[in-house]
């Protein structure tokens, strides 16, 4: 039923019938080793390269967007949309088996890419700007009509909990109200976490200590975030943000009356009735398809 471009070793790799369930019930998933080392190997020099100013392609617009530059503060370092910027980073984004993974913890036929982040955390930043705060990622995807986006998290080396890795909060995709944590920047955890706390709800964290190769993933209404990075060694991790095959854009204005507007929404290709085209190939390639097994 696979994709021709996965082997006989990659489609063991795929989730169970269990695996799925489990992901349903707790929202986030965490894959066997399926990226092989050569190809984060390759990602770490891309970043590198990246982090240097060197880009094999660039956004046509240089704002709107979270766009990490040499003197912002090394705590942390966000930076959207770099598999359109440098061709290592999206040679990982790609990779057919995240989308296959995707494919059946989302039960859709195809998966296009969204959009992506590269993170990166200097050792020991121990201060609050190492922290990611608390937010769901269907905050951020206003104009998406679909409830089951999910987004793969990437480490590019082994994580324990000291690197500051990302942490979920078990079964939080089912919470209601959180539809609008749009806190990523908000570096006060326990603040936060008054907006989502209730009676009869358990906050749960569950960090994703991961090794090389491994990959979390989570559904787009499961709260996360990151604690800062504790250890000696750099924390970097590329976070892939994926539509499953229903996916369409929708307008959306905000509580204040406001529309929003997605940064994308601006590069891609309109449909006949102006609207952004969400399976715009140059911008939202598929990344994996039933179609081409
Ligand atoms: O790498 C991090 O700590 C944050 C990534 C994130 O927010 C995500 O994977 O959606």
């Amino acid at each position: 039923m696979f994709t021709q471009s996965l082997s006989q070793e990659q489609l063991a790799l795929l989730p169970t019938d269990e695996d799925v369930a489990f992901y349903e019930e707790h929202g986030w998933y965490i894959s066997k080793k399926v990226i092989p080392d050569e190809i984060i190997d390759q990602a770490i020099l891309g970043s590198e390269k990246f982090y240097r100013g060197e880009r094999d392609a660039t956004l046509p617009y240089s704002s709107g967007y979270s766009n990490w530059k040499p003197g912002d503060g090394d705590s942390m370092r966000n930076n959207e949309f770099v598999s359109m910027q440098k061709k290592e980073l999206r040679q990982l984004g790609l990779q057919p088996i995240i989308g296959a993974i995707a494919a059946r913890l989302t039960r859709s036929k195809r998966i296009r890419l969204f959009e992506d982040q590269l993170v990166y955390k200097t050792p020991q930043s121990k201060d609050q700007f190492g922290v990611v705060g608390w937010h769901t990622d269907r905050a951020y995807c206003s104009n998406c009509t679909s409830d089951n986006l999910l987004a793969a998290w990437i480490p590019f080396h082994d994580c324990d909990e000291s690197i500051g890795p990302l942490v979920v909060i078990d079964g939080s995709h089912k919470w209601s109200g959180t539809e609008h944590l749009r806190c990523f920047n908000h570096h006060n955890l326990k603040e936060t976490e008054k907006k989502f706390a209730q009676e009869g709800r358990r906050i749960v964290e569950v960090p994703m200590t991961l090794k090389k190769g491994q990959i979390s993933f989570h559904h787009c209404g499961t709260i996360h975030g990151s604690y800062p990075n504790y250890s000696n060694s750099i924390r970097l991790a590329m976070a892939v943000h994926l539509q499953d095959d229903a996916n369409r854009y929708q307008p959306y204005w905000n509580h204040k009356g406001e529309q929003i507007h997605h940064f994308l929404d601006r590069i891609c290709r309109k449909l006949p009735n102006g609207n952004p085209d969400y399976s715009d190939p140059a911008v939202f390639p598929v990344v994996w398809s039933a179609e081409h097994s």
